[in-house]
């Protein structure tokens, strides 16, 4: 096992890989910016570097200061969290031909999951059912593109290989505004993302996002530790999760679920990834993979009581996994709020001191935060201050849990998006289950309506 990590990242997220690695004895460094140097995980860890400026281009995105900052700590390996340099195949070759492990997968993964042609390329041949679109890349000849969105039928959506979380797609819902929309995509996608290489798929109108959560080691051993719903969201910001997904067959998931794992296998995964798929009329439809560990892991160590951040470590540091599929269980509901300090009607950051702070407790609740009473939420970052997890025997003991737990959360001096959470704990469709990705964004502006009539 290491005996010391670096953690690259920041808030919430840098704590909870502080606390895995308290767990298995590891020394921690924490590496932060001028805006973190007071921040309370900071202290907790061994060891602290700051490594620029308030500016995340200047501080958790720059590479050689990270770099030095193993170097003179003489850490053994750096956990990137999520967000920030997680997914960057570049950054984590870097840190491999610095000597240094990368918890996370090979270089070479990242950049083939990275590229969404590539990846649904590969996920097809590994067995992973895929939305139906374009076989590849867009060729530039407008007839052949033509014969493909005809082959596919209309709505079709293009998206940008290099895109991915909803940057860099554009629906099309006739033949006429076809060859434009391409135009427009391949020259956004190249300044954007500088690759403008475009694909098509048949744009599904009323989707479920449910994405699969899978574990590999470096023996050739991979499992899915089951579903997480993450349709609840607004402007490609997820607000709400849970597991397992409401009202899906159980054998579907298992059969889902078996393909991933088999995928890891074929591809050599190494780590925590996560399969993302559209579900929509009984059917899953794979979009993209995420190599790294996501912001709603709890829910899932939840219902599994496998210790997400702990296994990555594990594994990295060359452990095989010591559970099989069969061992696994789904047991139970559980729901993440992502707690933002952010106005809960206009969604403007909220940034400032936090003047009172109370966290909720009692059996079946979890807070994943790094906040505390005094502490000043900088505007320079993610408006996160915190996950609300609840546990229950039940998906309705889960909601009555997170209805009690939000009542007692106090936040003073900011904004929260709380009374966004009591309001979706009582919303009738939310408590059927089962929305859509459009649900919110729809009741919003409905609200919004309301509001002006
Ligand atoms: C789609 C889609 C409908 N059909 N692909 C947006 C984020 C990116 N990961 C993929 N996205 C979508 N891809 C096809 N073929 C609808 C979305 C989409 C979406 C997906 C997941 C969660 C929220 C979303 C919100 C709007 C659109």
């Amino acid at each position: 096992m290491f005996e010391k990590i670096l953690i690259a990242n920041r808030g919430e997220i840098a704590l909870r890989v502080l606390r895995a690695c308290r767990e298995l004895g590891i020394k921690t460094v924490a590496v932060h910016s001028e805006a973190d140097t007071e921040a309370k995980y900071v202290k907790l860890a061994d060891e602290s570097v700051c490594i620029g400026p308030a500016p995340s281009g200047l501080s958790y995105l720059n590479v050689p200061a990270i770099i030095s900052a193993a170097e003179v700590t003489d850490s053994e390996a750096i956990h990137p969290g999520y967000g920030f340099l997680s997914e960057n195949a570049d950054f984590a070759e870097r840190v491999e031909q610095s000597g240094f492990v990368f918890i996370g997968p090979r270089p070479d993964t990242i950049r083939l999951m990275g590229d969404k042609v590539s990846a649904k390329d590969a996920m097809k041949a590994a067995g992973v059912p895929c939305v139906p679109g374009s076989d590849g890349a867009l060729p530039d000849d407008p007839k052949e593109i033509v014969k493909i969105a005809r082959g596919i039928g209309y709505p079709v959506i293009i998206k940008a290989a290099g895109g991915g979380g909803g940057r860099g797609m554009r629906v099309v819902h006739t033949e006429a505004a076809l060859i434009n929309a391409v135009t427009t995509t391949r020259s956004e996608a190249g300044a954007a993302f500088g690759n403008p290489t475009v694909y098509m798929e048949k744009f599904l109108e009323n989707p479920r996002h449910v994405e699969i959560q899978v574990m590999a080691d470096q023996h050739g051993n991979a499992v899915y530790l089951g579903e997480r719903d993450c349709s609840m969201q607004r402007r490609h910001q997820k607000v709400i999760e849970e597991a397992p997904a409401p009202g899906i067959d159980r054998k579907l998931i298992a059969k889902i679920g078996e393909r991933c794992a088999e995928a890891c296998r074929k591809i050599g995964y190494r780590g925590a990834g996560t399969f993302e798929f559209l579900y929509e009329n009984g059917e899953f439809y794979f979009i993209e993979m995420n190599t790294r560990v996501q912001v709603e892991h709890p829910v899932t160590e939840m219902i599994t009581g496998i210790d997400i951040v702990q296994t990555q470590i594990r594994v990295a540091a060359g452990e095989k996994l010591w559970f099989k599929q069969r061992d696994l269980e789904f047991r139970g509901h559980a729901i993440e709020c992502r707690v933002n300090a952010e106005d809960p009607f206009k969604f403007t950051p909220s940034p400032g001191k936090i003047t009172n702070w109370h966290t909720p407790g009692g059996p079946g609740v979890r807070v994943d935060s790094h906040v505390y009473n005094g502490y000043t939420v900088p505007p320079h970052y993610d408006s996160m201050i915190g996950k609300l997890i609840t546990y229950g025997d039940t998906r309705e003991q889960a909601i009555r849990r997170m209805r009690i737990a939000l009542s007692e959360m106090a936040v003073g001096g900011i904004k929260t998006n709380i009374p966004l959470h009591q309001e979706l704990m009582l919303d009738a469709r939310f408590i059927e289950g089962g929305t859509s990705i459009h649900y919110l964004e729809h009741k919003l502006a409905d609200r919004n309506e309301v509001k002006k009539s």
